[in-house]
């Protein structure tokens, strides 16, 4: 999954796509790298973000998803935790939608994905992206987002959405210290028990850098690293920004994990 932030302030791509045009050269770049899916969001949900208002979110997203709807094949994501910026994207072509609240945060969010009958990603955050790093604890952080992800997967269900649109994702980084972070990745395969295919987003963030070192453009093999566990613990979808380089790391997991499919002489 490439991510796409067309936002003045996302923590390592704010900026850089705002321009609708620079946005669609971006998604054709990672569709080019081997995205199978691109995420789109209007929204910054880095630690202390403000909010936008949905005409605010749809003004930044809209032109983007719009093009890229008519010009690709590759499914859309949309980074959304607003059910009214959900339907306009859904209504253009999207067929997934990245709810970090886990559908808590729009009341009309579950009925619009059962409706439309497309895949949600539910995701663990502690609080609001706000408030979410302010002193985070947890008797025992993975069993905890475990028994939330699990809960959370029930309300979709009950619902009405599908459980094979159902996609569970423990939340790297939103509302958890380095440590908590560390053991969530080193216990991601009782996620990926609970059923649902799992996706994982470390890609860049800081607490990558609080072990290796560099800034958020220089944490690319702490990210692969981080990819890397989480393919072999049996995670489905990793969510980046540098989508060749984890392309290509995820092509060495899977072989590994399904030596059959890989033919001696290719
Ligand atoms: N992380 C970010 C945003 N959306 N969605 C899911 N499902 N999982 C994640 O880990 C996740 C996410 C934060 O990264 P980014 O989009 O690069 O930054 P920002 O929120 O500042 O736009």
């Amino acid at each position: 999954m490439g991510v796409l932030n067309v936002t003045p302030d996302s923590f390592s791509d704010g900026g850089r796509f705002a321009d609708p045009d620079a946005a669609l050269a971006q998604f054709d770049r990672m569709v080019e790298e081997g995205a199978e899916v691109i995420d789109i969001g209007g929204e910054s949900s880095r630690p202390g973000a403000e909010p936008v208002d949905v005409g605010e979110e749809w003004r930044r997203v809209g032109p983007v998803l719009t093009r890229a709807a008519v010009n690709f094949a590759v499914p859309i994501s949309i980074d959304t935790c607003k059910a009214e910026v959900a339907r306009r994207a859904i209504d253009c072509g999207a067929a997934v939608v990245n709810d970090i609240s886990a559908l808590r945060f729009d009341g009309d969010m579950a009925r619009v994905v059962a409706e439309t009958g497309v895949s949600i990603v539910l995701m663990h955050m502690l609080g609001t992206p706000r408030s979410m790093q302010m002193n985070p604890t947890y008797d025992d952080v993975a069993a905890e987002i475990r028994v939330f992800l699990n809960q959370r997967a029930q309300a979709a269900l009950a619902a009405g959405i599908s459980k094979e649109k159902i996609i569970l994702d423990p939340g790297i980084g939103f509302g958890k210290t380095l440590v908590h972070n560390l053991h969530i990745l080193g216990r991601l395969k009782e996620i990926v028990d609970l059923g649902y295919p799992a996706l994982v987003g470390a890609s860049r963030k800081s607490f990558i850098g609080k072990i290796s070192g560099g800034d958020e453009s220089d944490r690319l093999e702490g990210s692969l690293a981080v990819a890397t566990v989480a393919a072999m613990a049996g995670v489905k979808i990793i969510r980046t920004h540098d989508v060749r380089q984890t392309r290509r790391a995820l092509e060495v997991c899977g072989a590994v994990l399904h030596p059959e499919r890989c033919a001696e002489n290719r």
